[in-house]
């Protein structure tokens, strides 16, 4: 059964947050407690998740799009997106997967947007890149921005901060802020965890919030009842 009248059978939960939030081992987490049920679990990232993306997320990152200016920046995100969709999201919810995306249209509106791109140009190329597919779910991992990247830096060894991560203190206390906003708009898709607990108590709260508005049933039957 599809949950949005799409012809689909799977669900795709998006992770958000600032920097080092702890998408990618909460990602981890909750895709080991849906496959320890026997369901199918895709597990990707964005920019990225297919090699097209893959090679636009590098230019992204390396700084190699800055000079052209945020909105440039913009439609490089949301041209990895149309392919990310196109080649690996829907394909795998039609395939009744869960999805789970490290990261995806919201951070488009919150890293583009605060950086003073207009929200229409952005709403238009999210139109263009998402063709219909939404996230039944988004996580919004919240942390203030020097404990987050902290946790970054530490992990990224010497690899040095990326294009976004050496940003201001100011501009991600401006993206955790604009993240917040979101889930004060779209209650019914997002949930807020509070990332600073340690790693099993935020696993936890994220597996209550999937439990309480997306039925997970084993196999590769799946329901979305909403908030
Ligand atoms: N971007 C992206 C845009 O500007 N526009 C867009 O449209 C999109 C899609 C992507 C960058 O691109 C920008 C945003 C980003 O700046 P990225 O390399 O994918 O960059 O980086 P992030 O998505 O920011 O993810 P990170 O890899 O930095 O962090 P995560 O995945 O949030 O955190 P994680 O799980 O790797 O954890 C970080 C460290 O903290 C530890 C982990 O072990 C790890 O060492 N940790 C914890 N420590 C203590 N307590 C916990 N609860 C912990 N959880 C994890």
């Amino acid at each position: 059964m599809s949950p949005h009248g799409t012809g689909r059978r799977g669900v795709l939960v998006t992770f958000e947050g600032g920097e080092g939030a702890g998408k990618s081992t909460q990602i981890s987490r909750l895709a080991d407690h849906l496959e320890g049920r026997g369901l199918r679990v895709v597990r990707t990232r964005e920019p990225g998740g297919t090699p097209g993306a893959e090679a636009i997320r590098h230019v992204l990152l390396a700084g190699g799009a800055r000079r052209f200016g945020s909105a440039a920046e913009a439609l490089l995100f949301a041209a990895a997106r149309a392919d990310h969709v196109d080649r690996l999201i829907r394909p795998a919810l039609a395939n009744g997967a869960w999805v789970l995306s490290d990261r995806f249209t919201d951070s488009t509106r919150v890293y583009q947007g605060t950086a003073g791109v207009a929200r229409d140009l952005l709403m238009a190329l999210e139109q263009v890149a998402l063709g219909g597919v939404a996230p039944d779910l988004t996580v919004i991992l919240d942390i203030p921005a020097d404990i987050g990247l902290a946790r970054a830096a530490a992990r990224s060894g010497d690899g040095g901060p990326d294009r976004f991560e050496g940003d201001p203190l100011a501009e991600h206390e401006a993206r955790r802020k604009a993240f917040l906003a979101i889930a004060r708009a779209e209650p019914a898709r997002c949930v807020v965890i509070d990332a600073t607990a340690d790693a099993d108590t935020v696993a936890a709260a994220i597996w209550t919030a999937v439990e309480n508005r997306l039925t997970v049933a084993t196999g590769d039957t799946v329901t979305v009842t909403g908030a």
